[in-house]
C-alpha cells in the first residue's frame, strides 16, 4: 500500500478547517483507510503565484525542503490544493537538473537536509533515484481509489444536487511535462461528483480561471472579483446548486468574491467535503459555518433528497 504524507498547505488550516476534517475523514478509518501521515515540519509549498513568479531560487529551496521531508519518510505527498500541486511537482522537475539539485543541496546542508529523490529500483548494484511523487487529492481518489469504490461508499448519494465543477488552472496545467487529467477535457472531478450521486452540469467557460490565482487576488482584487462574477453568471445560468472544486484557493475566491456582487451566493465546497457528505458524514463537521456563502439551502435540499 502506498504511504502518503498529508500536505494541507496554508489556506485549508487557516481558513477552511472543515476541508481538513473532510480529507482526514475520507482517507481515515471511516473512509478508505489509507496510510497517510502528518509531517508537522512542512511549510508553505511555497505558493507558486508569488514565489515561483518572483524569486525562483527561494521558491525551489523551500519546495525542496518540503520534498525532502517526504523523501526521508519514503512517502508520496498528498496535496489537497492546486497551487501546492504545481509548486511541488514543478520543483521535482527542476531538481532533475544536477546543477539545480547541487545548488539547493548546498544550502539545505546547513539544516542537515539533502534531496536525492527516492531509490525505488536498482540497476545492477546501482540504486536508481526517482523524484518524490506528488499527487493531487482528486487524482488519487478518481484514479487510485477508483470511481466504483467512491460510488460504493456513497451511502447517502447526493441526488437532486446540481453541481458546477471548477477545475482551476494549476490542476489543468501543473507543469509543462506533467498533467493529472486531460487539460482540454478534464473529467476526474466530474466523475467523482457523479459517483457521489450528484449531477455535474455543463456551463460556459468552465475551464477558465476563478480569477484569483497568480497573485491577481492579492494585487488587483477588483479584476479578480469581476472574473469570478463572469464565472458565477454562467454557473447560475446552468442552474447549479453548488460549486465543487479541488482547490482551496479557488474556493476562497468564489466564497469571498460573491459577497461583492451577489446577496445570496452559490455555496462552494471542496471535493472532499462533497464526497464526505455522500458518505454520510454529519454536515456539522464540515465547517460550513466558516464559509461566507451559507450552505443552509443546499443542506436543506439534501435532507429532502
Ligand atoms: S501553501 Fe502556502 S499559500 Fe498555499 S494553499 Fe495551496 S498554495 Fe501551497
Ligand atoms: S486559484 Fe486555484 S488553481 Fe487557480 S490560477 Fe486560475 S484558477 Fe483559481
Ligand atoms: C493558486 C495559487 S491555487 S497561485 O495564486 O497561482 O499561486
Amino acid at each position: 500500500m502506498t504511504a502518503y504524507a498529508y500536505f494541507f498547505g496554508c489556506v485549508i488550516p487557516n481558513r477552511y478547517p472543515g476541508i481538513e476534517y473532510a480529507v482526514r475523514w475520507v482517507c481515515g478509518k471511516d473512509g478508505f483507510d489509507l496510510d497517510v501521515k502528518d509531517l508537522p515540519d512542512f511549510s508553505c509549498c511555497p505558493v507558486p503565484g508569488i514565489f515561483y513568479s518572483t524569486d525562483k531560487e527561494t521558491w525551489l529551496l523551500l519546495a525542496t525542503r518540503n520534498l525532502v521531508l517526504a523523501q526521508d519518510e519514503r512517502r508520496d505527498i498528498l496535496t489537497v490544493c492546486n497551487g501546492c500541486l504545481t509548486s511541488l511537482m514543478k520543483a521535482t522537475e527542476y531538481l532533475k537538473d544536477p546543477k539545480s539539485m547541487g545548488k539547493v543541496n548546498r544550502v539545505l546542508a546547513q539544516v542537515g537536509k539533502k534531496y536525492t529523490g527516492v531509490p525505488r529500483k536498482s540497476e545492477g548494484r546501482r540504486k536508481v533515484f526517482e523524484p518524490v511523487t506528488v499527487r493531487h487529492y482528486t487524482e488519487l481518489m478518481a484514479k487510485d481509489i477508483g470511481i466504483d469504490a467512491i460510488r460504493e461508499k456513497a451511502k447517502r448519494p447526493l441526488k437532486n444536487i446540481r453541481v458546477a465543477v471548477h477545475y482551476g488552472c494549476h490542476y489543468l496545467r501543473p507543469t509543462e511535462n506533467t498533467t493529472v487529467d486531460d487539460p482540454n477535457n478534464p473529467v476526474l472531478l466530474d466523475n467523482i461528483v457523479e459517483a457521489c450521486g450528484g449531477t455535474s452540469v455543463d456551463y460556459d467557460d468552465k475551464l477558465d480561471c476563478c480569477g484569483a490565482g497568480g497573485g491577481v487576488r492579492s494585487h488587483v482584487v477588483d479584476l479578480a472579483n469581476s472574473l469570478t462574477e463572469d464565472k458565477c453568471r454562467n454557473i447560475n445560468a446552468a442552474g447549479a446548486d453548488c460549486i465543487v472544486t479541488g482547490c482551496p484557493f479557488c474556493l476562497l475566491q468564489f466564497d469571498n468574491a460573491q459577497k461583492t456582487f451577489s446577496k445570496e451566493g452559490i455555496p462552494v465546497m471542496h471535493v472532499s467535503q462533497f464526497q464526505a457528505l455522500s458518505m454520510g458524514i454529519d454536515p456539522i463537521s464540515l465547517g460550513f459555518d466558516t464559509h461566507h456563502v451559507s450552505a443552509h439551502s443546499l443542506l436543506r435540499k439534501l435532507r429532502g433528497s
